[in-house]
């Protein structure tokens, strides 16, 4: 029997260049994921959000952990906590947290909570390593540093409420890289997490390239967290985006992805960040997003 699944929203933008991914959550429940989770024979409770604070009322420099060169990190670092708790309240209950970004900033929370006293591994569908710190970053842009802060890299490095204290880079893989920042590759290229650029997929095929980084994953003893950034497809199928880069996976491709996730039994926690409603096409991606995260969850054709 699949464990219930509990809906969290983390309705935040302030990580992210852009303003719109706050009504993520919003149009991914509009979006008909309660049915799609039905479909996919899961019973279903929704948690609400956790409060987010909206931009007009932030202050942009405070707290960055150095330099300054951080956007919003006290926002941040107020709404993961509390993400953090819900979604280990949720594994606590024996249910399946999923949660709706959101900036990827929220992947902070999430997994820090899927890390508390469990040793777990991470799959990351995304275009981008998401692997700046402070003092790397380009825009200071927070959704762009939620793996190393998870992982404790450079800046990162002693900020207790941003480590995963269960997760090793030997247990993460990246799947899908097309755009980094030159300091990112190095530190990514310097790390032990396994990467996987969209060439590799090119050359070995999807499902070489997802069995392996599942397998990565999957060699962590306590189950699997799966950060799903929707940028990670083709902007041609997800056009509602906030940093869409061209050349990404089809529709196809991303649903056997999801589908090879729930193959493996190990499906811990879950989350899908980036849609942006209000660049978005008829709501198409986030609709996607609710598809995809059924196949994640163990939704079937036949
Ligand atoms: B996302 C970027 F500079 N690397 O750090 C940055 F190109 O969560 C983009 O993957 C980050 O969507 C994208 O701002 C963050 C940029
Ligand atoms: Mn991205
Ligand atoms: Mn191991
Ligand atoms: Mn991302």
């Amino acid at each position: 029997m699949t464990r219930p699944v509990r809906i969290i929203g983390a309705p935040t933008d302030y990580g992210a260049n852009r303003r719109g991914v706050d009504m993520g959550p919003s149009a991914i429940r509009y979006g008909g994921l309660a049915d799609e989770l039905a479909a996919a024979g899961v019973s279903v409770s929704d948690d609400g959000d956790v409060a987010a604070p909206r931009a007009e009322v932030r202050d942009p420099e405070a707290e960055a952990p150095s330099e300054g060169d951080a956007k919003f990190l006290r926002e941040t670092r107020e709404v993961v906590t509390a993400l953090s708790d819900r979604v280990t309240d949720a594994l606590d209950a024996g249910e399946t947290p999923l949660v709706l970004g959101g900036d990827h900033s929220v992947a902070i929370g999430s997994v820090t909570g899927s890390a508390r006293d469990a040793d777990i591994g991470l799959v990351w569908f995304d275009a981008h390593g998401d692997f700046n710190t402070p003092s790397t970053s380009p825009s200071g842009n927070v959704h762009g540093m939620p793996l190393a802060a998870l992982l404790g890299v450079g800046d990162f490095a002693d900020t207790p409420w941003a480590n995963a204290d269960g997760l090793r880079e030997e247990h993460v893989a990246i799947v899908g890289l097309r755009d980094l920042d030159p300091t990112e590759r190095e530190a990514i290229n310097d790390s032990d997490v396994t990467a996987y650029t969209m060439s590799d997929i090119d050359e070995r095929g999807i499902d070489a390239v997802v069995d392996d980084a599942l397998d990565v994953a999957c060699s962590a003893p306590d189950g699997i967290h799966v950060s799903l950034d929707l940028d990670w497809l083709d902007p041609r199928e997800a056009p509602g985006v906030g940093t869409p880069v061209r050349g990404g996976v089809t529709y196809r491709e991303a649903h056997f992805a999801l589908e090879r996730v729930a193959a493996t039994d190990a499906l811990r926690s879950m989350e899908v960040v980036e849609v942006n409603p209000i660049l978005d096409e008829h709501n198409e991606t986030a609709a996607l997003a609710t598809e995809l995260a059924a196949s994640g969850l163990g939704k079937r054709i036949l």
